[in-house]
């Protein structure tokens, strides 16, 4: 169903929402957060932005369902994994990475453990919100192991006994320590990114991508 305007899914709340919400005002979108609106509507361009939960911005995408959407590398390629091995599409394009939500997805274990390399994690258990990633990342060293899936609280499962290790987001690292972890292997360096779905846009649509790419290009370097 194409519409009109350009959608353009964004965080509704969290750690991606007010640093999204103030590149589109800078490149000039204005519109009015709300209430619990789902839909803001620009007031003085034909976009449409949909405040939803981060999770669900890669699969909006990748069923054509909006234009335009951020998120986190770290969400888009765990999400884009999960759909392709359903068989679901998993299809987007990267238009650019852009200047916020920088963080790593680590492995760490108990701080006081030794640790070699990824074969010390042979046969472990090991939390997580990104089993695909983890997945991914294992596969590739030749080692085997078992997840237990975490959304939350990830951190304190080796001290409850969920697990040996964990498979978190890590910015400052403070969280790891807090918890008796120490990070020992980085599996992804992630940022926000703008994507757009794949299929055709009409004229309109894509002239005001164009526009849209360019502003942001201008207040990215003036940051910089
Ligand atoms: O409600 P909704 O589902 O939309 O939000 P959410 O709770 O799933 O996500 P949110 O808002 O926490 O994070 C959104 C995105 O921000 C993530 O997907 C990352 O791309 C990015 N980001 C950047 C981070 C961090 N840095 C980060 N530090 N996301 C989470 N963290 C957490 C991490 O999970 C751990 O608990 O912060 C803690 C570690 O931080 P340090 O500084 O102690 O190392
Ligand atoms: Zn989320």
């Amino acid at each position: 169903m194409q519409t009109e305007r350009l959608r353009i899914a964004i965080q509704k709340k969290g750690r991606l929402s007010k640093e999204c919400q103030d590149l589109l005002k800078r490149c000039g979108v204005k519109f009015n957060m709300m209430g619990e609106r789902l839909v803001v509507h620009s007031e003085n361009m034909p976009i449409d932005l949909l405040l939803v939960r981060d999770d669900d911005i890669p699969g909006l995408i990748m069923d054509g369902v909006v234009d335009l959407g951020v998120i986190g590398e770290n969400e888009l390629e765990e999400v884009g994994l999960e759909r392709a091995a359903r068989g679901e599409p998993s299809e987007y394009v990267k238009l650019r990475r852009l200047d916020f939500g920088g963080c790593r997805l680590s492995i760490a274990i108990d701080k006081d453990a030794d640790y070699a390399g990824p074969q010390d994690l042979q046969g472990k258990r090991i939390a997580t919100t990104y089993p695909q990633l983890v997945k991914r990342y294992m596969d590739e060293q030749g080692v085997q192991f078992s997840t237990c899936m975490l959304n939350g609280s990830v951190e304190v499962a080796p001290r409850a006994g969920l697990a040996d290790a964990i498979c978190d987001l890590v910015s400052t690292g403070a969280t790891l320590e807090a918890n008796g972890l120490k990070e020992v292997e980085v599996i992804l360096r992630s940022k926000a990114v703008l994507i757009q779905r794949t299929g055709d846009f009409n004229q309109d649509k894509t002239e005001l991508i164009e526009r849209l790419l360019t502003r942001m290009q201008g207040v990215i370097q003036a940051k910089e």
